[in-house]
């Protein structure tokens, strides 16, 4: 058992099957400080080594999932070979690379900003409360988004909506974040965690093993062009193949049962 000072970590769901890590560091509105962001990164390592867990979620606090990087912390860096040398940030990188689903539930009305921002797309999905606002506010204090703004944002918004939010700072509403295919769906703020719980759940039903190869080949959509995409993904259906897991789900449909997946 870890020792966690800046996120809660448990498992929810009616199987317990599906992990849940909650940033709470609310005197800086869940500002993404190095300890905390190393918390979530050990919390995501144990999830993924264990077996049982099948979908994880992250979320935030009812004011605010998190108000992105550090401000404090990045103010006093004196120099580019400092931050250069230091891998500014790298920890990051654990979310996006994190093999089994994870969701970001995002409440707040206060906001889901910059670097929370940028977290909550290297998330697979992300539902939002309906108070929650969505903004990169990096060009304000001299910088430029640094985990994701300038390049995952496009992809999920399309240009001209990624280019008015990154060079005015301007936030978007979780309507809106919907309208322009940001987030998967919003929910009223009180509804929102037992909604995502239940969608959580429905994924971590699933074969874990499979499910992990799943999200693989979607995300190669972003990677690859579509004939490379669609080799790889031909290639790891055919993987499918090896694993007991695909027998035990075709078997359990023929025989009108339900799956019980072993994840080999
Ligand atoms: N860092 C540090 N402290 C923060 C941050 C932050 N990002 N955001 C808020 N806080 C602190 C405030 O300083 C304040 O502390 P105190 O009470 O001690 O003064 C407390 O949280 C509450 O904040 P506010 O009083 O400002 O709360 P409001 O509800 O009035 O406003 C806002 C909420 C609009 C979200 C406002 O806090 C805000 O604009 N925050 C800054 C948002 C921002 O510009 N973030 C950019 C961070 S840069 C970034 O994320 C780049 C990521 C690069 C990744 C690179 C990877 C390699």
């Amino acid at each position: 058992e870890r020792k966690y000072k800046y996120i809660h970590v448990r498992t929810v769901g009616k199987g317990s099957n599906v992990g849940y890590i909650e940033l709470d560091r609310p005197s800086a509105l869940n500002a993404l400080c190095d300890p905390l962001m190393l918390e979530v990164s050990n919390a995501l390592d144990d999830f993924e080594s264990d077996d049982s867990i099948g979908c994880v979620i992250l979320t935030g606090s009812n004011k605010a999932f998190s108000a992105g990087a550090d401000i404090k912390q990045m103010a006093p860096v004196a120099k580019y070979a400092d931050i250069y040398k230091a891998k500014f940030l790298s920890q990051w990188d654990k979310i996006a690379s994190f093999r089994k689903p994870l969701i970001a539930a995002v409440n707040g009305y206060a906001n889901v900003m910059a670097g929370g921002c940028e977290i909550a797309m290297m998330c697979d999905i992300i539902y939002a409360g309906d108070t929650a606002k969505f903004g990169q506010p990096e060009i304000k204090i001299g910088i430029i988004p640094g985990a994701g703004g300038t390049q995952r944002l496009p992809r999920a918004v399309g240009k001209s909506k990624a280019m008015e939010m990154v060079l005015t700072g301007d936030p978007i509403t979780a309507d809106e974040a919907k309208q322009y295919g940001l987030v998967a769906d919003v929910f009223s703020a009180k509804d929102l965690l037992p909604k995502v719980i239940e969608k959580a759940e429905k994924i971590a039903a699933n074969s874990h093993l499979v499910t992990s190869m799943c999200k693989e080949a979607t995300n190669k959509a972003f990677e690859m062009t579509l004939a490379e995409g669609l080799h790889f993904e031909k290639r790891m259906f055919h993987s499918t193949f090896a694993t007991d897991d695909r027998l035990e789900g075709m078997m359990a449909f023929i025989e009108k049962r339900k799956p019980n997946y072993s994840n080999e």
